[in-house]
């Protein structure tokens, strides 16, 4: 790699003179895509330019790769799994959301690359040290930015799944035993612990309404807005 390229796949935090870059965490049926549906409606109030996006997808080639991910029918070992989300966020990351960031609008992304430590660092590999050292050489090597601001929404699993199985078929994830699930909630415990500023634990019980007013609350006190 040159040292040109190397240079401009450098971490940066995100800069005032920039859009804020806000990521969603959590387990399956949390209430991620309902509070960020919250949060853009707030926003729009605001007059604040922003854009929602999700994670495997949010570019055409990342949505491509999402569905291959998600299916039931999918056979890929872990690593090919582990691979693949990165595959998808290298194209997000450069098409969409650096782009975004770039012209001052907020990204709003639902799931990044804390789902990554927390699914394949956790609920594949039990917190194996190696598979954690591969995810964090491919988040240095490969994600320019991290989130300015990550909000786990933290609810107990079992309650989580009951939310989520109201819904749809089961995706490939969503077949997975309960015991990868607690998993994947310990890995974003771990992740908030080693990262307390940037991480935000938000209480995802009680209402969707109630949820949303802590998580306003807290972008409010870290973003300063
Ligand atoms: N993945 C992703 C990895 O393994 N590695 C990675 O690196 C990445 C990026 C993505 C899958 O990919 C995996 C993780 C995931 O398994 P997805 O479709 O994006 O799949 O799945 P989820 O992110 O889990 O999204 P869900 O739609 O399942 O859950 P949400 O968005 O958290 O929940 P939401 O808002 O859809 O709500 C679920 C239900 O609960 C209700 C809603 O109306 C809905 O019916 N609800 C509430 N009910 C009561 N009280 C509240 N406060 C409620 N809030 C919502």
């Amino acid at each position: 790699m040159s040292a040109s390229i190397q240079a401009s796949f450098s971490q940066t935090t995100t800069t005032p003179t920039q859009g804020r870059f806000i990521s969603f965490e959590g387990t399956e049926g949390v209430g991620k895509t309902t509070a960020i549906e919250q949060l853009c409606a707030r926003l729009q109030a605001h007059g604040i330019d922003y854009l929602r996006t999700r994670e495997p997808g949010g570019s055409p080639f990342a949505e491509r790769l999402r569905e291959i991910l998600l299916d039931p029918n999918t056979a890929i070992n872990d690593d090919t799994e582990l691979l693949l989300m990165f595959a998808a966020r290298c194209d997000h990351m450069q098409q969409v959301i650096l782009p975004a960031l770039q012209r001052g609008t907020w990204v709003i992304c639902d799931r990044f690359t804390d789902s990554t430590v927390a699914y394949q660092g956790f609920g594949r590999a039990d917190g194996d040290a190696i598979v954690r050292a591969k995810i964090d050489m491919l988040i240095e090597q490969f994600v320019m930015q991290l989130p300015e601001l990550t909000l786990w929404l933290d609810l107990p699993v079992l309650e989580g799944m009951a939310r989520a199985n109201k819904r749809s078929a089961a995706d490939r994830f969503e077949q997975q035993a309960t015991e990868f699930f607690t998993r994947v909630h310990q890995g974003f415990s771990v992740l908030a612990s080693e990262q307390p500023e940037r991480i935000q634990r938000i209480d995802a019980s009680g209402s969707a309404n109630e949820v949303s007013a802590r998580i306003w609350q807290t972008i409010e006190e870290k973003l300063d807005i």
